[in-house]
Order: structure tokens, then sequence, then C-alpha cells
């Protein structure tokens, strides 16, 4: 078998099993504190949301699921239910992680499950029960956590007092949790509080993780990071420790910019999802991860920039997938240096997308997804049927 039929095939079997996560606030109008620039054909429903995810999916089949935010997707909590059971069978995607929402409303003003004030601590660990429920009821497996929780001045917050308040809420949500179903901790090391966070970094929320129990993983968002730490070396220990449970895959240049995957380093996802494959190969286990986009597309059109995203997602997964892995772990041995670093390199400068198309043929998918989108006339028709129910009913944030 020839190198190239050697790759070929095993991009087609990474292919196989690769599924991302899309986002349902990704295609809805967000913005910056410096304001929102709105887009006719955005998407302001559930319905809309689906409708969209569906067509992502229908374009790349690696999108079976859509990520659900409480508050801005299940505005009925329990009520909203059988709806969306009826929009997955109707759009063919189904609800992925739920995230509960504890950073919008007033009473998390001083945080939510690490407030001083008992009523927001009860509310908050309320909301994290009724998220598992909801996650229940939806056939969802993971219910996705991220705090604002923090402060932003010295010496306005007992930190060891807020952890302990955090493990006794995150305890009772693990126990609320059904088998199978798993809780994901993200970590931020900042914004919007800017002193201290809560659970600023992996460290953090891989002990808080640990103490709540087997089912409590660690999710890793790529755009959660100060600038120079390196991402994989976490990703290589919290799989070593099996405590990896997902990413929020995006790019940034600065902070948590939420830019397209790859847009500015794709280099960073390749030697991510590298560490994967490469821990696969040594351990001969599979790991169990959950890949999600977590994006604004503040400029960009949502579901091109969408379409982008996994595009680009699967280019770099595939790269990812035909590292000589053999070779590499001899040069490690021997320290041979450039060897060691060229089996990255040339994975990552080979030409993926031919074996990518044949992929989608052989699967009954387009080969370019983008300008099949382009010709399928769904932009038209969504910016003709949404530009007429106007601006006013355009959501708060997503
Ligand atoms: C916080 C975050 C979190 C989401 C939100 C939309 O920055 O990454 O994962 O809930 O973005
Ligand atoms: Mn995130």
């Amino acid at each position: 078998m020839t190198q190239r039929a050697k790759s070929d095939e095993l991009i087609a079997r990474a292919l196989d099993s690769f599924q991302i996560e899309l986002p349902s606030w990704g295609f809805a109008n967000t913005g910056t504190r410096f304001g929102k620039f709105l887009q006719p054909a955005a998407a302001a429903t559930i319905e809309e949301k689906f409708s969209d995810a569906g067509e992502v999916h229908r374009l790349t089949g690696v999108c079976p699921t859509i990520a659900l935010h409480v508050l801005w997707d299940l505005p009925d909590r329990m009520g909203g239910v059988a709806n969306i059971k009826a929009l997955a069978e109707k759009f063919r995607v189904r609800p992925g992680s739920i995230n509960p929402n504890l950073f919008q409303d007033q009473l998390y003003k001083y945080g939510s499950v690490g407030s001083p004030d008992a009523a927001a601590r009860a509310a908050a660990s309320a909301h994290l029960l009724e998220s598992a429920d909801l996650a229940k009821q939806l056939g969802s497996r993971d219910v996705s956590l991220w705090f604002a929780d923090g402060s932003n001045y010295p010496g306005t917050a007992n930190v060891r007092q807020r952890r302990k308040w955090f493990e006794e809420s995150l305890a009772t949500l693990h126990e609320r949790l059904a088998p199978g179903q798993r809780m994901l901790v993200e970590y931020k090391p900042f914004e919007p509080a800017f002193y201290h966070t809560d659970i600023a970094d992996w460290g953090m929320a891989l002990l808080l993780a640990k103490k709540a129990g087997p089912k409590a993983k660690v999710l890793v968002d790529t755009g959660h990071h100060y600038q120079g730490q390196n991402i994989e070396q976490i990703v290589s220990w919290l799989l070593t420790d099996d405590m990896l449970g997902g990413f929020h895959f995006n790019d940034r240049r600065y902070a948590d910019d939420d830019l397209t995957l790859g847009s500015i380093d794709p280099y960073q996802i390749f030697r991510i999802f590298h560490e994967i494959f490469y821990f696969e190969w040594e351990t001969r286990k599979r790991a169990d991860v959950a890949y999600m986009i977590d994006q604004s597309h503040n400029l960009k059109g949502k579901i091109e920039a969408m379409i982008q995203t996994v595009t680009t997602a699967e280019e770099l997964y595939a790269k990812a997938a035909i590292v000589d892995h053999e070779k590499l772990a001899a040069a490690q041995s021997k320290c041979a240096l450039v060897d060691a670093e060229v089996c990255l390199k040339e994975a990552f400068s080979t030409d993926v997308r031919p074996a990518i198309r044949e992929w989608a043929r052989s699967h009954g998918l387009p080969e370019d997804p983008m300008s099949a989108f382009r010709q399928s006339g769904y932009l038209e028709r969504i910016t003709d049927e949404r530009s007429k129910r106007g601006s006013a009913s355009v959501s708060s944030y997503a």
C-alpha cells in the first residue's frame, strides 16, 4: 500500500468517528459590549437554530448535535422539552450538551454558587439541578458548566470560602446526574470578572471535578488561556488522568475572542488533536472527548462561519490522524529533535482535502459544503422569511 493510500485510509477511518457539536448561540445575533451588528438571516427562535444546525449537518455529515443554553433556548424549561424533541425529529439534529446560565440574572451580581448571598447560591444550585433534569428529558449526556463567578477588586472576596460553596453545589449536582451522564467543568482566567475568577484555570477545574465525583470531567475552551500557555500540554495531562471531558473550540489573537477555529493559529488545534491521537495510539484506548464549537460570529455570515469552522476542524483532525506515531516515538526516545518535529510538520503540511472530498463523496455528502450551501438557496430563503419578522423579536444575547 502506498504512503498516500495508507494516509487516505487513516483519514477515512478518523472522519468516520469524527463529530463536532454546534452551539445554538452561534446562529444568533451576538456582539461585544461595544455593540451588536444585526443580520436579517440570523436565528432568533429555537426552531430557526435547529433549522440552521440541520443545514450544516446536511452539508457536512459530522454535526449530529446542537448545544443548548437553558435561558436562551429553553425559556419555558420542561415546558419546552416536547417542542425540542419535535424539532430534533424535523431537522435531524439531536439536542447536545445542556448549558446552564448563571451569569445573566441580576441575582448573580456577586456570583452564583460562589456568592456570599445564600439566596443566590440556592437559586444557582436549583438551576443546576433543573438543567440536569432537562438533560435527562432530552437524552443529553453532558451538562456543560461555565461560571462567571469572581471579583473585581483585591480583598473583596473570600476565595477559600467560595471554593467550599462550589464544592457543595457541584457535589449536589453530581448526585443528580443519571448513570452515563457527565458534568463538564469549564475554566476561564478572566471576564467578566477582572480580579479573580473562581474557576480560573485547568488545575482548579480538575480539583473541583475530582472532588465532585467520577461523572465530572474538565472542559477546555481554547480561548480561555493566558497568552503563551501550552494548551496541548494541559490536554495531555488531563488525558493521562482520564479527566478530559471535552472542548469548546474557537480561535483568538488576544483573549477570549471567540473567532472561527483555525482562523488565527490552525497549528494550535492541530497540536491538540495530535496529543489525542498520540494518546490513543500509545494506550490503545479511545479518548472519550466531546468536540464542541463555542464561537460568536459577530461579523461573518453565521452559517458560512459555522461551515468554515467544521471543514477546518475536519482538515486539522485529518492532518493529526496521519502523524506517523511509530516514527515519532522512536525519534522522541532517541532525542532526534528535528526528526521528531518533522513528523508533525510533515502531517500538518499534507494536503488532506482530496481525501476528505473522497470521504464526503463515499458518504453521499457534497465535496465542497460551502459552495453547496451557496448554491442551495437556503440563505436567500431564510433571509426572506426572517427579515419579514423585523428586528423587534431579536432576543437579548443569543
Ligand atoms: C464563556 C463561554 C461559555 C459559554 C459562553 C457562551 O466565555 O465560553 O462556554 O457558556 O461562552
Ligand atoms: Mn466556552
